[in-house]
Protein backbone atom coordinates (compact mmCIF):
# COMPACT_ATOMS: atom_id res chain seq x y z
CA UNK A 1 0.00 0.00 0.00
CA UNK A 2 1.03 3.37 -0.64
CA UNK A 3 1.46 5.98 2.06
CA UNK A 4 0.20 9.42 1.03
CA UNK A 5 3.68 10.80 2.41
CA UNK A 6 5.29 8.44 0.02
CA UNK A 7 3.15 9.70 -2.86
CA UNK A 8 3.61 13.23 -2.07
CA UNK A 9 7.64 12.53 -2.22
CA UNK A 10 7.15 10.54 -5.14
CA UNK A 11 5.63 13.27 -7.54
CA UNK A 12 7.84 15.77 -5.86
CA UNK A 13 11.06 13.76 -6.97
CA UNK A 14 9.00 13.16 -10.93
CA UNK A 15 8.91 17.16 -10.76
CA UNK A 16 12.60 17.59 -9.97
CA UNK A 17 13.29 15.33 -12.84
CA UNK A 18 11.06 16.91 -15.27
CA UNK A 19 12.67 20.46 -14.26
CA UNK A 20 15.69 19.09 -14.86
CA UNK A 21 15.22 17.33 -18.63
CA UNK A 22 13.97 20.71 -19.51
CA UNK A 23 16.45 22.90 -18.17
CA UNK A 24 19.34 24.22 -19.89
CA UNK A 25 19.84 23.51 -23.62
CA UNK A 26 23.36 23.01 -24.77
CA UNK A 27 25.11 26.05 -26.55
CA UNK A 28 25.83 25.51 -30.44
CA UNK A 29 26.98 27.45 -33.19
CA UNK A 30 24.51 28.94 -35.59
CA UNK A 31 25.59 29.72 -39.37
CA UNK A 32 24.79 32.77 -41.20
CA UNK A 33 25.75 32.92 -44.90
CA UNK A 34 25.97 36.16 -46.76
CA UNK A 35 25.01 35.73 -50.51
CA UNK A 36 23.84 37.61 -52.72
CA UNK A 37 24.24 41.09 -50.80
CA UNK A 38 21.92 39.64 -47.91
CA UNK A 39 22.28 37.68 -44.72
CA UNK A 40 20.49 34.52 -44.96
CA UNK A 41 18.66 33.98 -42.71
CA UNK A 42 17.99 37.48 -41.96
CA UNK A 43 16.99 36.79 -38.56
CA UNK A 44 17.78 34.39 -35.97
CA UNK A 45 16.95 33.58 -32.70
CA UNK A 46 19.48 32.21 -30.14
CA UNK A 47 20.21 31.67 -26.69
CA UNK A 48 22.59 33.29 -24.91
CA UNK A 49 26.36 31.64 -24.97
CA UNK A 50 25.09 30.13 -28.37
CA UNK A 51 27.88 31.05 -31.02
CA UNK A 52 27.22 32.87 -34.69
CA UNK A 53 28.89 32.21 -37.49
CA UNK A 54 28.86 34.78 -40.98
CA UNK A 55 30.36 33.76 -43.83
CA UNK A 56 31.00 35.17 -46.84
CA UNK A 57 29.74 33.01 -49.53
CA UNK A 58 29.83 36.04 -52.48
CA UNK A 59 31.80 37.37 -54.56
CA UNK A 60 32.15 40.46 -52.99
CA UNK A 61 33.47 41.81 -49.48
CA UNK A 62 31.23 42.67 -46.14
CA UNK A 63 30.88 42.70 -42.63
CA UNK A 64 28.72 42.15 -39.75
CA UNK A 65 28.56 45.47 -38.24
CA UNK A 66 26.19 45.52 -35.33
CA UNK A 67 23.85 49.06 -34.68
CA UNK A 68 25.00 49.50 -31.22
CA UNK A 69 28.60 48.20 -31.71
CA UNK A 70 28.56 45.38 -29.93
CA UNK A 71 30.62 43.81 -32.19
CA UNK A 72 32.33 44.46 -36.16
CA UNK A 73 33.85 41.82 -38.21
CA UNK A 74 35.68 43.75 -40.21
CA UNK A 75 35.87 43.35 -44.25
CA UNK A 76 35.18 39.47 -45.02
CA UNK A 77 36.39 38.59 -48.07
CA UNK A 78 34.93 36.21 -50.29
CA UNK A 79 34.97 32.57 -48.22
CA UNK A 80 36.46 34.35 -45.12
CA UNK A 81 33.86 33.77 -41.77
CA UNK A 82 33.77 35.69 -38.19
CA UNK A 83 32.24 33.86 -35.20
CA UNK A 84 30.68 35.15 -31.77
CA UNK A 85 29.61 33.88 -28.86
CA UNK A 86 26.84 35.99 -27.72
CA UNK A 87 25.40 36.48 -23.96
CA UNK A 88 23.73 39.56 -23.68
CA UNK A 89 19.38 38.67 -23.98
CA UNK A 90 17.96 41.09 -26.83
CA UNK A 91 17.43 41.63 -30.07
CA UNK A 92 20.32 42.84 -31.69
CA UNK A 93 20.05 44.83 -35.46
CA UNK A 94 23.42 44.32 -37.29
CA UNK A 95 24.20 45.35 -41.35
CA UNK A 96 27.06 45.41 -43.73
CA UNK A 97 29.34 48.72 -43.52
CA UNK A 98 29.57 48.53 -47.25
CA UNK A 99 26.02 48.12 -47.94
CA UNK A 100 23.92 49.61 -45.11
CA UNK A 101 20.63 48.28 -47.12
CA UNK A 102 22.17 44.71 -46.07
CA UNK A 103 20.70 44.19 -42.50
CA UNK A 104 19.91 41.27 -40.28
CA UNK A 105 18.74 40.36 -36.37
CA UNK A 106 20.10 38.21 -33.69
CA UNK A 107 17.27 38.09 -30.93
CA UNK A 108 19.17 36.44 -27.48
CA UNK A 109 17.10 34.75 -25.57
CA UNK A 110 17.78 33.79 -22.03
CA UNK A 111 19.26 30.34 -21.20
CA UNK A 112 18.08 28.23 -17.97
CA UNK A 113 16.02 26.55 -16.27
CA UNK A 114 12.86 27.23 -17.76
CA UNK A 115 9.66 25.53 -17.09
CA UNK A 116 8.36 24.02 -20.72
CA UNK A 117 4.27 23.26 -21.25
CA UNK A 118 5.19 19.85 -21.11
CA UNK A 119 6.62 19.85 -17.57
CA UNK A 120 3.92 22.48 -16.41
CA UNK A 121 0.97 20.15 -17.40
CA UNK A 122 2.84 16.74 -16.22
CA UNK A 123 3.16 18.74 -12.68
CA UNK A 124 -0.52 19.98 -12.84
CA UNK A 125 -1.58 16.11 -13.42
CA UNK A 126 0.76 14.82 -10.82
CA UNK A 127 -0.75 17.19 -8.23
CA UNK A 128 -4.21 16.42 -9.47
CA UNK A 129 -3.65 12.95 -8.68
CA UNK A 130 -2.12 13.09 -5.12
CA UNK A 131 -4.67 15.53 -4.22
CA UNK A 132 -7.23 13.00 -5.44
CA UNK A 133 -5.57 10.12 -3.93
CA UNK A 134 -5.46 11.97 -0.80
CA UNK A 135 -9.53 13.24 -0.90
CA UNK A 136 -9.93 8.95 -1.43
CA UNK A 137 -7.57 8.26 1.54
CA UNK A 138 -9.44 10.90 3.87
CA UNK A 139 -13.07 9.78 3.27
CA UNK A 140 -11.96 5.97 3.76
CA UNK A 141 -10.54 7.26 7.07
CA UNK A 142 -13.56 8.85 8.20
CA UNK A 143 -15.96 6.26 7.04
CA UNK A 144 -14.12 3.62 9.49
CA UNK A 145 -14.53 5.79 11.91
CA UNK A 146 -16.54 4.42 14.58
CA UNK A 147 -17.05 6.98 18.22
CU1 LIG B 1 27.87 43.92 -47.94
Amino acid sequence: MFSSKRIVGCTGLLFLLVMLLSSFSQATTHNISIVDFAFQPQSDTINAGDSIRWTNNGAFPHTSTSDLALWNSGTLSSGQSYSLRLTLVGTHPYYCAFHPSMTGTIVVRPNGPVFSHWALIVFVLLLLITGVWLLIRRRSVIGVRTN
